[in-house]
């Protein structure tokens, strides 16, 4: 007999992929697996059911939370670099019939700013949570709700022209995030990751110290956007990028010279990377039966 209370909760990333029991707000188990580069979600998903299948009986209902948006139970990438997709692949159903249970699935971001307001960072405010990670995602929470949709996808504001870069009309992510940041190593070191490059820089590689200041300098812009906006309580960083030792405090000396009534509150994310499957299990036990998805 399943567990009553228990959820099998999934959240996949452009990086990485992690698949966890949750029991409230704690996870019991864990598995990590990084996220294939090639191949489509059928196969991933599993690959995933047979590394989770001693969990089977455990669980009584699932949640996934996943880098894109989800229309009617499918799953499509709205930022193809972050991760090729499919368009509409039918993840809720898939899910659902691979793990014999109930699915209800949100996007990853969404899910990790619900998380973190309701264990974490939030302090039951209403805040932004902003994912700085392969790519950049977020979440609002607004009078104590989360908005769904396509709500907080602050990655892909457009950009005309960043400081002269001559970029014209891309999203803002690619120009900030874990999978710009590869691409702009490249030029030093092949095949790099967001992590190498923050070792790096603290080994003293000027190259990669730009990159880093590059980025940072670009998210406080980003800040100071979200909080003209939204004027949340605080802003939650999360994300590989956004929690690197050193990123927030980097962000938060590029908002120094700013007027104190309109300098965001930059708070570091509590949950670490257990925000979006702590967030889906308790989106997904909140949902009435067979509603399979959320925005
Ligand atoms: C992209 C977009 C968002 C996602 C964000 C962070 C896709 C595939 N993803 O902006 O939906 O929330 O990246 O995703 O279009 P992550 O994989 O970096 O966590």
């Amino acid at each position: 007999m399943s567990a009553p209370g228990t959820t099998l909760a999934l959240d996949i990333g452009g990086t990485k992929i992690l698949a966890a029991l949750v029991e409230a707000s704690a996870v019991v188990d864990s598995f990590e697996m990084a996220t294939p580069r090639d191949g489509n979600p059928s196969g991933w998903l599993d690959t995933l059911s047979g590394h989770t299948a001693h969990w089977n009986g455990r669980y009584s209902r699932a949640g996934v939370a996943v880098t894109g948006i989800i229309d009617d139970g499918c799953w499509s990438a709205l930022n193809k670099k972050t991760l090729d997709l499919p368009d509409r692949f039918p993840l809720t159903a898939t899910v659902s019939a691979l793990f014999a249970c109930p699915a209800f699935a949100a996007n990853d971001a969404q899910a990790a700013a619900w998380g973190e307001y309701r264990f974490g960072a939030g302090a039951g405010e209403d805040m932004v949570f902003l994912t700085i990670s392969t790519g950049i995602g977020g979440g609002i929470i607004a009078g104590g709700r989360l908005l769904t949709g396509i709500a907080g996808h602050f990655g892909l504001f457009r950009l005309q022209d960043f400081e002269g870069s001559g970029a014209v009309d891309s999203a803002l992510e690619d120009h900030i995030s874990g999978h710009w940041m590869a691409g702009m190593a490249a030029a030093h070191e092949k095949a790099v990751t967001a992590r190498y490059i923050f070792e790096t820089a603290r080994g003293g590689a000027s190259w990669a110290e730009e990159i880093i200041a590059t980025s940072a300098r670009r998210t406080a812009i980003l800040c100071r956007n979200v909080q003209l906006a939204l004027d949340p309580s605080r802003i939650v960083i999360g994300g590989g990028i956004g929690l690197a030792p050193g990123f927030l405090e980097r962000i938060e000396a590029c908002l120094e010279d700013m007027p104190a009534r309109l300098r965001p509150r930059l708070v570091a994310a509590r949950l670490g990377d257990k925000a979006g499957v702590v967030g889906i299990a308790d989106l997904a036990n909140n949902q009435p039966e067979n509603k399979g998805e959320m925005i």
